[in-house]
C-alpha cells in the first residue's frame, strides 16, 4: 500500500471537510422510519437557535455522538436526530432590537448553527431535521390540544400576569427586573386574564409512580428532584366551623399534614386572595377601615414564588373574623398571612406555632399564643421558652400533651382518633395533596404556536375544527414591543365561529414553548408524516428514546412535561409505553477562568479569556494575567460556568478552526466524566491535539514501512509481541466497558493513550511483530473512531479498512492470559528486587530465583527466619 497521498503530519483542516463531504454524499447516518434488528435511539436535547453554538452544546452533542457511533460500531442501527426548538422570546427581543422578523432571525440562526454542528462531525440523520416553528410540526401540537380540550384535559381560568402599563403588554417573569418592565422601566402591575391550563395534576400520581421504573436508567438526583416537584403529601382537610354565621356560614377548611397538633392551634391564617379575606376586607371598607383591603393589595403585588414566600418577612393582619375550634368549640381568630399560598391545599392553614417554624415566626411577631402539644424529650414541658422552641417544631415523635382526651396518644394514634371523631361530623376527611400545579400554557406573545381556539360571543370557547388546522402563524411580522402584534392583525383574528357561524375572534395567545419541546422526541421517528403526530410503525420502531442526554437545568420542568406528554399521547393511542426516555445522562457544566477589573463604584468589567495573556509557574499556577488590549493586569476570578454575564465563554468555532473538530471532541470527552463539571483549559486542548498527532504519526509511520500483510501465528509470538497483543485486547475490553456501562469516556481515552504508548515502545523485528502491531494500531483507530471519527476514518482507509458499522473488535480472551508475571521481592518488608517469571512456576522455584537475585542477596545476611510466597504477587524474606 502506498501512502504517497497522505500527509505524514496531522492536519485536521485537510481531512475533516473531505470526510464530512463523504458522510453527506452517501447519507451515512440515514435510517428508515421502521427498523428491524438491533437498533437504538440516542437523543441529545435539541438547541434553541440563539445564534451560534456554545461549549455546552459541543459537550452535549459530542457525548450523544460518541454513544451513537459506538453502537453503530457494535453493529446496531442508530437513530441520532437533530432539530430546533425554534419558538421563543429571544427572537422577539431580537426583532425589537434589530427590526427583523423573528422568523427570518430564527431561520438565519438555524442555517449558521446547522453548519457549525456539521463541522463538529456529528453522525446525525439530517433528513430528519425540523424546526418547531414550522406549520408541519405545530399542526399536530394543535391537533393534540384540540383532542385534550374536548376531553376536558385542558381548561381555561383566570390567572395573574405581569402587566406593563406603559408598553401595554404582558411581561414574562424574566422581563421583570426589580419590579419594573425591562423595556419601559414602568412599575409592573398584576392583572388577571383568562389562560389555558393542562390538567397535569390528573397525572400527578402516575408521574410519581412511574419514576420507580426509571430508577436504573436515570440519575438518582433527577428522580429526587422530580419527586419533590410533584410533592405528594398525605394529610387531612379539617373544617373550622364559622363563628360569624351572619357574615359567612360555610366555615373554613384547612389542609394539614399534622392534625395531631389540632389542640395547639392559636389562629388560622388564609391567603390574601382567599374568599374570607375578601369578604372581611369588604366589611371593613364599609365600616370605613380600608387597612385590610390595602394589605391584601400589598400581598398580591409581591412575588408568588413559594420559595420566596417561605423566607420572606412574615406579614399579617387580623381579619376581625373568628372560627370555632372543631374540637373545643373555642373561638379562633382568622388572620391573613403572606406565607399562605392560595394555590396549595385550601389556601388556609391552622396555625400551630409550637410545632411549625413559619407559624412560630408569625405568632412570635404578632403576639399570638404558643402552646406545645407534642411532648418532646429534648424540649421543655410546654411553656414557651425562647431558648428551646427550635426543638418543638418538626417533632415527628412523641406523645400528645395539653390536648385533653388525646393526651398520651402517639401522633399516629391522635390522627386516627381525630379522624374517627371529626369525620362523622363532616369536619375532617383524609386528603392526598400534590404540590404540582396545573400547567398554564397561554403566552401573550407573538412568536409561538397559535392556540387553536376561537372565542365566540354566543358559544364561548370553541376549538378550531380539525380540518381547519393548522392555524398558521403569520411570519412577516416585526413586533415592536407594545403588545402581541397578532392583536393588531384582523386578517389573523377575524374569523367565523365553527359552531354558530357568527363572527368570532381567533385566540391570539400562543403556547408556552415548553409544549413544543415536550414531544419533539416522538416526531423525529417520522418527521415528515402528514397523518398525525407520529406514524404508528415509526413510533413502534424507535420509541422510547434509549438514551437521552442534556443539561441538569432541565431536570424538572422539561423532563416532567415530556413525561406528561408521553402519557397524553399514549392515551390518544399515538405512542406506546409509559415513559419517553429509558436512560438519562445529565451532563455537567463547562467552566472557564474569569478575569475582571473593578471600578471604584464597584462595577466589574469582565474580560474574555481569549484576550488575556497568562504567566504561569511550572505547576500551572497563574502568576500574572494581563489584558492584551492594554498590557495591564486584570484580577483572576476563578473558574465559573461559561456565560455571557462573566464574559468567559470560549467560542467553539475558534477551537474547531485552530485544531479541528476531532481535537475539540477528544478534549471534551477526556477532560472530565460527562456528568461532572468540565474545566476549560487551553493546555488540555493542546494535549488532546498532541495525542491525535501522535496517533497519526504512529499509523503513518507504520504504513511507510510497507510491511507485507502476514496472518497472525499465535504460537510464534515473542514475549514483547504477546505483551502488546494483550494490551490491545485489554484496551478493547476496557474501552467497551467504559463507554457502554460506565459512560466513563475520559478513562476510555486514557486507556487508548496507554495503548498508543505501548505501540510507540514496540519494535517490529519480524513478520509476526508487524502483524501484531497492525492489529494493535487498527484496533486503536477503531476504538478512537467514536471520539475522533475523521482521523480514524482516514487512517483506517489507509489500512484498507472501511469505517462502517459492526467494526468494533471482539476481545480475544486467550490474548488476555499472561505467560509471565512480575513478582516483587522484599527483604524484611522492604522492596529489594523484581522477578519476571513464567506463570506456571512452583513456589519453590520462585523462592529459589528470588534468593538468587544479586540485589536481594546483599541483604540476606545469615539464614532466613521466614520465607513467604504470595502466588502471582510477592516473596518476602525475613532475616
Ligand atoms: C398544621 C401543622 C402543624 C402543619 C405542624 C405542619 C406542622 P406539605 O407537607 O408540604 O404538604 N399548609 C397547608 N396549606 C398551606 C398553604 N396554602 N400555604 C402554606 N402552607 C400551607 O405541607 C403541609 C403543611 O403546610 C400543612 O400542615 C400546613 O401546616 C401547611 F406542626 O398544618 B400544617
Ligand atoms: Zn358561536
Amino acid at each position: 500500500m502506498t501512502i504517497s497521498h497522505i500527509d505524514p503530519e496531522y492536519q485536521a483542516s485537510a481531512i475533516e471537510p473531505t470526510v464530512q463531504q463523504d458522510w453527506e454524499s452517501r447519507k451515512a447516518f440515514k435510517v428508515a422510519d421502521t427498523v428491524e434488528g438491533k437498533h437504538r435511539y440516542i437523543l441529545s436535547m435539541f438547541p434553541y437557535p440563539s445564534g451560534k453554538l456554545h461549549m455546552g452544546h459541543v459537550r452535549n452533542y459530542t457525548i450523544g455522538d460518541v454513544i451513537s457511533r459506538f453502537y453503530r460500531l457494535k453493529g446496531e442501527t442508530v437513530l441520532q436526530p437533530m432539530g430546533w426548538d425554534a419558538f421563543g422570546l429571544p427572537a422577539e427581543n431580537a426583532a425589537i432590537a434589530h427590526q427583523v422578523a423573528p422568523a427570518k432571525w430564527t431561520f438565519e440562526n438555524i442555517a449558521y448553527m446547522r453548519d457549525q454542528l456539521k463541522k463538529l462531525g456529528l453522525s446525525v440523520d439530517w433528513d430528519r431535521e425540523f424546526a418547531t416553528c414550522t406549520p408541519e410540526y405545530y399542526h399536530w401540537e394543535q391537533w393534540l390540544f384540540v383532542q385534550l380540550y374536548k376531553k376536558g384535559l385542558i381548561y381555561r381560568k383566570l390567572s395573574t400576569v405581569n402587566w406593563d402599563p406603559v408598553d401595554q403588554t404582558v411581561l414574562a417573569n424574566e422581563q421583570v427586573e426589580n419590579g419594573r418592565g425591562w423595556r419601559s422601566g414602568a412599575l409592573v402591575e398584576k392583572r388577571d386574564i383568562p389562560m389555558y391550563y393542562f390538567r397535569i395534576t390528573d397525572y400527578a400520581q402516575e408521574l410519581l409512580d412511574d419514576l420507580d421504573s426509571l430508577k436504573d436508567g436515570w440519575p438518582q438526583q433527577v428522580l429526587t428532584m422530580q419527586r419533590n416537584w410533584i410533592g405528594r403529601s398525605q394529610g387531612m382537610d379539617v373544617t373550622f366551623p364559622s363563628a360569624n354565621t351572619e357574615i359567612y356560614a360555610e366555615g373554613l377548611s384547612v389542609y394539614t399534614t399534622r392534625p395531631d397538633t389540632l389542640m395547639g392551634v392559636s389562629y388560622v391564617a388564609v391567603a390574601a386572595e382567599h374568599p374570607i379575606a375578601l369578604k372581611a376586607a369588604a366589611l371593613q371598607s364599609e365600616a370605613g377601615h380600608p387597612e385590610l383591603a390595602a394589605f391584601i393589595e400589598e400581598c398580591r403585588m409581591g412575588s408568588v414564588a413559594e420559595a420566596d414566600l417561605a423566607v420572606a418577612e412574615k406579614k399579617g393582619m387580623a381579619t376581625g373574623l373568628f372560627v370555632k375550634h372543631p374540637v373545643s368549640g373555642e373561638e379562633v381568630p382568622v388572620w391573613i398571612a403572606n406565607y399562605v399560598l392560595m394555590s396549595y391545599g385550601s389556601g388556609a392553614v391552622m396555625g400551630v406555632p409550637a410545632h411549625d417554624e413559619r407559624d412560630f415566626e408569625f405568632a412570635n411577631k404578632f403576639g399570638l399564643q404558643i402552646t406545645q402539644v407534642i411532648d418532646n424529650a429534648k424540649a421543655d414541658d410546654g411553656e414557651y421558652d425562647s431558648t428551646t422552641w427550635q426543638d418543638w417544631y418538626g417533632t415527628k415523635e412523641g406523645k400528645l400533651i395539653h390536648s385533653g382526651d388525646l393526651n398520651g396518644l402517639t401522633i399516629q394514634e391522635a390522627y386516627d382518633a381525630l379522624l374517627a371523631k371529626l369525620e362523622p361530623q363532616q369536619l375532617a376527611n383524609p386528603k392526598v395533596q400534590f404540590r404540582l400545579r396545573d400547567w398554564g400554557v397561554s403566552r401573550q406573545r407573538y412568536w409561538g404556536c397559535p392556540i387553536p381556539m376561537i372565542n365566540c360571543n354566543t358559544c364561548g370557547q370553541v376549538p378550531v375544527p380539525e380540518e381547519q388546522l393548522p392555524v398558521i402563524l403569520p411570519t412577516d411580522v416585526v413586533p415592536d414591543g407594545s403588545g402581541n402584534p397578532l392583536n393588531k392583525m384582523p386578517e389573523f383574528y377575524e374569523t367565523q365561529c365553527p359552531s354558530c357561524g357568527g363572527d368570532a375572534r381567533r385566540e391570539t395567545d400562543t403556547l408556552d414553548t415548553f409544549v413544543e419541546s415536550s414531544w419533539y422526541y416522538a416526531r423525529y421517528a417520522s418527521p415528515d408524516f402528514t397523518g398525525g403526530m407520529v406514524k404508528p410503525e415509526a413510533a413502534q420502531s424507535w420509541l422510547p428514546v434509549n438514551q437521552y442526554i442534556g443539561g441538569v437545568e432541565h431536570a424538572i420542568l422539561h423532563l416532567l412535561y415530556a413525561r406528561f406528554f408521553h402519557k397524553l399521547m399514549r392515551d390518544e393511542g399515538v405512542v406506546q409505553g409509559n415513559e419517553p426516555f429509558t436512560n438519562l445522562l445529565t451532563q455537567g457544566m463547562v467552566l472557564a477562568d474569569t478575569f475582571y477589573r473593578e471600578a471604584e463604584s464597584g462595577k466589574k468589567t469582565w474580560f474574555n479569556p481569549a484576550d488575556i495573556e497568562l504567566e504561569k509557574d511550572e505547576k500551572g499556577r497563574i502568576l500574572s494575567a494581563k489584558y492584551t488590549g492594554d498590557g495591564q493586569d486584570v484580577v483572576v476570578g476563578g473558574q465559573e460556568k461559561m456565560s455571557k454575564s462573566k464574559n468567559n465563554g470560549i467560542d467553539p468555532q475558534s477551537i474547531i478552526d485552530q485544531y479541528g473538530a476531532d481535537t475539540a471532541r477528544v478534549f471534551m470527552m477526556f477532560a472530565a466524566p460527562p456528568d461532572q463539571s468540565l474545566e476549560w483549559s487551553d493546555a488540555g486542548v493542546e494535549g488532546s491535539n498532541r495525542f491525535l498527532k501522535r496517533v497519526w504519526r504512529l499509523a503513518t509511520g507504520f504504513l511507510e514501512k510497507d510491511y507485507s500483510v502476514t496472518p497472525l501465528e499465535l504460537a510464534q509470538l515473542s514475549t514483547e509481541a504477546q505483551d502488546l497483543r494483550r494490551k490491545t485486547h485489554e484496551t478493547i475490553q476496557k474501552v467497551g466497558d467504559d463507554i457502554e456501562r460506565r459512560h466513563a469516556f475520559n478513562t476510555a481515552i486514557a486507556a487508548m493513550m496507554e495503548l498508543l504508548n505501548a505501540n510507540n515502545k514496540f519494535e517490529v523485528k519480524n513478520d509476526q511483530d508487524s502483524a501484531v502491531a497492525r492489529e494493535s494500531i487498527t484496533t486503536l483507530l477503531t476504538l478512537l473512531a467514536p471520539f475522533a471519527p475523521h482521523l480514524s476514518q482516514v487512517l483506517l482507509a489507509e489500512f484498507g479498512i472501511e469505517l462502517t458499522s459492526a467494526l468494533f473488535p471482539s476481545v480475544d480472551e486467550s490474548a488476555l492470559t499472561r505467560n509471565t508475571q512480575t513478582i516483587v521481592v522484599q527483604v524484611n518488608g522492604k522492596l529489594r528486587g523484581k522477578l519476571e517469571v513464567a506463570v506456571d512456576l512452583s513456589k519453590d522455584e520462585i523462592l529459589a530465583l528470588a534468593k538468587a537475585l544479586p540485589e536481594v542477596q546483599q541483604f540476606l545476611t545469615g539464614a532466613t527466619k521466614k520465607e513467604i510466597v504470595v502466588p502471582n504477587k510477592l516473596v518476602n524474606l525475613v532475616v
